[in-house]
This record gives C-alpha cells, structure tokens and sequence, in this order.
C-alpha cells in the first residue's frame, strides 16, 4: 500500500487510536496522573472515581503521524466495574 491509498497525499495525516486502561488500588493516585497528564493541572482534593472517568489526548507525533490516546480511569474498588469487559472487547 503506498501514501496515496492510506490517504496521506496533500498533507493528510494518519491517526493511530490507542486504548488505554488505568487499573490498580483505590486512592494510589491513578485519576491525578490521568489529570495531570491531559491538562497539567494537579487537585490534591480526593474525590473517587465512581466507575470509569474517560479522556483523550491527542499527540502530534509527526507531520505525518498523530496519535489519539483514548484514556480509561477505571474506579480501584475491590470489584472491577462491570463496564470493564466491554472496554476491553471494544
Ligand atoms: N502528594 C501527592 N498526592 C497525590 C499524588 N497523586 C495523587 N495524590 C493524592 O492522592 C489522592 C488519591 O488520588 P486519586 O488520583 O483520586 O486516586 P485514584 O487511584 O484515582 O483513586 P480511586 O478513584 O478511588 O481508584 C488524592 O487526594 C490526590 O490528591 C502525588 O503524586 N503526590
Ligand atoms: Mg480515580
């Protein structure tokens, strides 16, 4: 397949979608990374996720090339919310 057939002639770009999944135990800090590294900005207010928070950043990764992070902040209860199975297949 050359450039032309995936699109990227006249200065199209390509996006690649990356899932990503934040698992671990509850109030280690996974919600302030998420936070931190979509806005920059740090909340040391402790406020639970209650399921699953989802957010996206977008990364320039090249002129070609942009990368889409999709983002699952998924609650660290002892029982993993019951959306997880789903994210995970999709
Ligand atoms: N000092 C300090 N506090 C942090 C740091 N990261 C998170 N915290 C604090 O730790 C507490 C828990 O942070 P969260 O990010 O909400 O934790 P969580 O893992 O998402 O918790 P759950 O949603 O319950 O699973 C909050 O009061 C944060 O302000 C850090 O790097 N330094
Ligand atoms: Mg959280």
């Amino acid at each position: 397949m050359n450039a032309d057939d995936r699109g990227e002639s006249a200065g199209e770009q390509t996006e690649h979608l990356l899932k990503i999944l934040i698992v671990g135990d509850g109030n280690v800090g996974k919600s302030s990374f998420v936070h931190r590294y979509v806005s920059g900005q740090f909340n040391k207010t402790y406020r639970m996720t209650v399921g699953v928070d989802f957010s996206v950043k977008l990364l320039h990764w090249s002129d070609k090339e942009k990368v889409r992070l999709q983002l699952w902040d998924i609650a660290g209860t002892k029982k993993l919310p019951l959306v997880v199975p789903r994210i995970l297949k999709s």
